[in-house]
């Protein structure tokens, strides 16, 4: 080998291997397609070999002047961009938003004159707090972000999961983010909040408690992005053509219904699949399974937002559906993967401050600051002035302009104005009736560093949201706020967090100080204003007491083995397709197995490849034959024990009962026995419930 690779160019092995890669006689490659197309450097030239650099003999230096070499290299060493300082990690899909109806009424952006119109949409989902190559189930806020392409220019809606948020000034955000991220001595833990750090910031910022309460339930958990609400988070206006303004908040609600899975299950699925969000959106937009979300608003005017002893411009804030119905406007449909990540999805830059006309900003001191950020955060990533003239971040309507020049200018005006007024009659002129219009407010007041008093209940919201959560739920806060102060090291930060959480619910502070094995209970923390114990809950804030009652869009993992029933196998299969469902079939080998009618089964996972966590359900369908392997492989029992754990539904064949007792399943309702082929369709109808929490105590997963 050695000494083929030495001999000088040339020789006929390397004018064979050559040969090999360009075809024969040095032409193009013919494909089924035609001849592939010619490989040129960047400036066009052709390129006649691309496997040697250009040497001054076989064994000697590289010569400085191999310009396709260097043009190569320089490139290639300039391919990464700065990531996002947050939601490094994302992924996003095209699609289009369309609306329902006019709302002139309320709006004169043009997006919601037509019912029917459809309008070109890019979204972004992310983490915040994990580097580009973090795990997605983080125990995180999820960002969604919504480009849409208007007629009257790009809108962003740059939201997240969670309707509120940590802080209420913007100054803070860096204080925020820092403390979240990894410490900064040790560069460690990435994408988790289970830190001193992190937790000592929300110690010492009560403003924090109604997000913490979000953050450490089942919201910060998704099953995928399909799965997930969106909200605007801010309260925003609308102005209509009289100018007239009324207060607004967006709500994207998922389709499919709101779906998370358990913490054991995330850390699990992390390392069976760190890209499981991704995949899942992948897939289900390759299989023509389009997720879909509804815009929904809440709409409201000045006297409304008086009457709330809340401030509506405070983002830790949000108004109860109950109080304010939203009301559905439009849908969001993703429909296209990009053609190219980067090109697309990491390139993508979403500003809060581009609104049409018609959608305008309130005093958020949050909102205000972030709309000073995202434009100058597009600079350090995209390195340019002129980052719309990316294809993905230039707007789909007409637009004329003065800018120009810089780096990378794609366009520049034509013509010999470039500015005005002019007296060439050229170029475009501003529009007093079309073009965007601030809602003229009169503001007064002292020039000071000031925290409006309006915004002091830190606790009242943060009950709310506690007792609205069903018993499973609350449970569920109770143990991620253990866990993440379980991984805290200084006891003096834990207890600080108990603290106000006895301002919040009484029951959930005594859990985990007791979780904790806090020697005494802390007082509870020092509170600006008292909570309001006479809170209502709100039902739409819990995940659990909306379920969506079916199992559309909801994957199921079928274990089988050789001999195993193919007219049960096919059944399941139907009676998935007609839920809308989908499944994965796990075998002993990738290579399939052969069923009991003699039909091969054609598997996609091999079951070390595919524990349980990567299903919403599973079904096992072993051979009375292949139990004997089946037993002795601890996958297989992990993959039953695992799915019971977390609560899943188990359909299961007689011959699998010994691999139930070696996983330790205990029967009970949601572990149910498949005797034939008719039991499928059944089977698939209880799967609606998605999980059977009722075992959650007996099997204690932490
Ligand atoms: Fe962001 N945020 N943010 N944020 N944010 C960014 O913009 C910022 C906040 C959100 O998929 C950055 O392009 C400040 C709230 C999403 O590309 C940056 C403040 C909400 C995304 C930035 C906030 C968000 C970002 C980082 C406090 C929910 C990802 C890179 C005032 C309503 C968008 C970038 C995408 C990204 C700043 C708070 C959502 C640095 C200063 C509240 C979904 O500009």
């Amino acid at each position: 080998m050695a000494k083929q690779a030495s001999k000088p160019a040339g020789t006929a092995a390397t004018i064979h291997d050559q040969k090999l890669l360009r075809g024969e006689g040095g032409e193009l490659h013919q494909t089924a397609a035609g001849p592939t197309p010619l490989l040129t450097t960047a400036q066009g030239g052709p390129v006649s070999d691309d496997q040697n650099s250009l040497k001054i003999g076989a064994r000697g230096p590289t010569a400085l002047e191999d310009f396709h070499f260097r043009e190569k290299i320089f490139h290639f060493d300039h391919e990464r961009i700065p990531e996002r300082v947050v939601h490094a990690r994302g992924y996003g899909a095209h699609g289009y938003f369309e609306t329902y109806e006019s709302l002139a009424k309320y709006t004169r952006a043009d997006i919601f004159q037509r019912a029917g119109e459809k309008t070109p949409a890019f979204v972004r989902f992310s983490t915040v707090a994990g580097n580009k190559g973090s795990f997605d189930l983080a125990r995180d806020v999820r960002g969604f972000a919504v480009k849409l392409y208007t007629q009257e220019g790009n809108w962003d809606i740059v939201g997240n999961n969670i309707p509120v948020f940590f802080i209420q000034d913007a100054i803070k955000f860096p204080d925020m983010v820092h403390a979240v991220k990894e410490e900064p001595d040790r560069a460690f833990p990435q994408a988790q909040s289970a830190h001193d750090n992190f937790w000592d910031f929300i110690s010492l910022t009560p403003e924090s408690m109604h997000m913490i309460m979000w953050v450490m339930s089942d919201r910060a958990i998704p099953r995928s992005f399909r799965f997930m609400e969106g909200f605007g988070v801010h309260t925003f206006r609308l102005l209509n053509a009289k100018d007239e303004s009324t207060f607004v908040k967006f709500h994207w609600k998922p389709k499919l219904g709101l779906q998370s899975v358990a913490w054991n299950e995330a850390v699990k699925i992390n390392g069976a699949d760190p890209d499981f969000h991704r995949r899942d959106l992948w897939e289900s937009i390759q299989a023509g399974n389009f997720p879909e979300w509804e815009l929904q608003l809440q709409l409201f005017d000045q006297a409304f937002a008086d009457s709330f002893d809340f401030d509506v411009l405070d983002a830790t804030k949000l108004i109860p559906e109950e109080i304010l119905p939203p009301i559905a406007v439009g849908r969001l449909v993703l429909d296209r993967m990009p053609d190219n990540f980067f090109a697309e999805t990491e390139q993508v830059a979403f500003m809060t401050q581009n609104v049409p006309p018609g959608v305008d900003f309130s005093n958020d001191p949050l909102l205000q600051g972030r709309n000073f950020s995202y434009l100058d955060t597009q600079i350090k990533r995209l390195g340019s002035t002129n980052f719309t003239h990316i294809p993905i971040n230039a707007p789909k309507c007409p637009f004329h302009h003065f800018q120009q020049d810089g780096h990378m200018a794609m366009r520049n005006p034509v013509g010999r104005a470039n500015y005005q007024p002019n007296s060439w009659d050229e170029g475009p002129r501003e529009s007093p009736s079309k073009g965007f219009r601030s809602f003229t407010e009169v503001e007064a007041g002292p020039k000071a560093r000031l925290r409006s008093e309006t915004f002091a209940d830190h606790y009242s919201q943060a009950r709310q949201f506690y007792i609205s959560q069903d018993p499973v739920e609350q449970g569920h806060i109770a143990a991620a706020l253990t866990f993440e102060l379980s991984k805290v090291q200084t006891p003096v930060i834990r207890e600080r967090i108990v603290s106000p959480l006895l301002n919040i619910d009484d029951g959930l502070a005594r859990k985990v100080a007791d979780g904790l094995g806090l020697k005494a209970m802390p007082n509870p923390a020092d509170a600006a204003v008292p909570t309001r114990r006479d809170v209502a809950a709100s039902d739409a804030l819990s995940i659990l007491k909306n379920g969506p009652g079916r199992f559309e869009g909801r994957k199921l993992g079928i274990l089988v083995t050789e001999g195993t029933d193919a007219a049960l196998l096919n059944a399941l299969k139907q009676a998935l397709a007609k839920a809308g469902a989908s499944f994965e079939i796990i075998a002993p080998k990738v290579g399939g197995a052969k069923a009991s009618d003699g039909s091969w089964i054609e598997a996609h996972q091999m079951i070390a490849g595919a524990p349980s966590v990567l299903y919403d359900a599973v079904a096992l369908l072993p051979a009375k034959a292949a139990m004997a392997d089946l037993l002795k492989e601890s996958t297989a029992r992990d993959f039953v024990a695992d799915a019971f754990a977390h609560c899943k539904f188990i359909g299961f064949v007689e011959a699998a009962a010994p691999l139930l007792t070696k996983a330790g399943v205990a029967e009970d309702e949601a572990v149910i026995a498949l005797a034939s082929a008719k039991d499928a369709s059944g089977f698939v109808a209880r799967l609606g419930d998605l999980r059977f929490w009722a075992r959650e105590p007996k099997v204690k997963l932490g």
